[in-house]
């Protein structure tokens, strides 16, 4: 997992009406609408001002990452749901969340960032709510996915999520990772999909691209008129090549979307409907 820096989360929060805005431009939802259909919910029913969100920083490892827990709670609390980041850290810092009254847990080490639904007993995590948010942001940007290319770049734990999501759409998926032997084991484990031989190659063929890999495309491999769907980081690209394709990017705030919206869903009963056939 690639790990945010402070200066990639610094200003995150100030961002979000514009992400909101370019969201509805580029995909035709916000980011809370786009959240809770990437985990096949519709968010017409949900009152979220009914739940309570805990952000609990977490000191293990290689520690911290300033503005980590701040800007997730911001970006929760964009979505409509109240979220506080805790006082305290880490076990502490959960039972200040619990005894706070929150419903959901945020909380990231260097290995898993995950949305814990106390009640349900049951988490989300990012990897696979990472996935599911850049898909459905492409699904919506593209107007269906169906019976269309996709190339998927990067086989680990968020582009094979993305895989198995694009094979429950029924998009054809060619899959590229610069290790070929992770992309010839994404493929193997869904019939239909196709291994690319030449990263170069699919890439400046492809109309439809998620960049789940933590290297920026080369700007003159990308179709005028592509459209990339791209929790990788780091994201840099240069203007003309912004200019040329329509790029659908946040380090954070998508994934957290999804993951809170699929949490909240562990607590109307309902399991992510694309993950149960994702899971086929
Ligand atoms: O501040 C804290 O609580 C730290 N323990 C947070 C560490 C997060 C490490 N993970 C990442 O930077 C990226 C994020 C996009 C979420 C998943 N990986």
């Amino acid at each position: 997992m690639t790990r945010l820096t402070p200066s990639m989360i610094h200003g995150l929060s100030d961002e979000l009406t514009a992400l909101d805005r370019s969201l509805l431009k580029t995909v035709g939802m916000d980011l809370m609408s786009l959240g809770f259909r990437a985990v096949g919910l519709d968010p017409a029913g949900i009152n979220l001002r009914d739940y309570r969100a805990a952000a609990v920083p977490i000191t293990s490892g290689l520690g911290i990452i300033g503005g980590f827990s701040r800007t997730i709670a911001d970006t929760v609390n964009d979505m409509g749901l109240p979220c506080f980041v805790t006082a305290a850290t880490d076990v502490n810092g959960f039972g200040e969340a619990v005894d706070r009254g929150a419903d959901l847990v945020l909380m990231a080490d260097d290995v898993q960032y995950m949305a814990y639904n106390i009640k349900a007993g049951k988490y989300s995590n990012n990897s696979y709510c990472t996935a599911a948010g850049y898909v459905e942001a492409l699904r919506g940007a593209a107007h269906g996915l169906r019976g269309k290319p996709v190339l998927v770049l990067g086989a680990g734990r968020v582009g094979t999520n993305m895989v198995a999501l694009l094979a429950a759409q029924g998009a054809e998926t060619t899959v590229a990772d610069v290790e070929r032997a992770k992309a010839a084991e994404v493929v193997a484990r869904f019939p239909g999909t196709v291994c690319a031989e030449d990263i170069e190659k699919a890439t400046a063929a492809a109309d439809l691209i998620l960049n789940a890999s933590p290297t920026p495309i080369k700007g003159e491999l990308i179709r005028p008129g592509a459209i990339i769907s791209t929790p990788g980081i780091p994201h840099v690209y240069d203007e003309a090549t912004l200019r040329k394709a329509t790029f659908i990017h946040d380090p954070l705030a998508i994934g957290t979307a999804a993951m809170v919206a699929q949490a909240i869903g562990f607590s109307l009963g309902k399991e992510h409907l694309l993950q149960k056939e994702a899971k086929k």
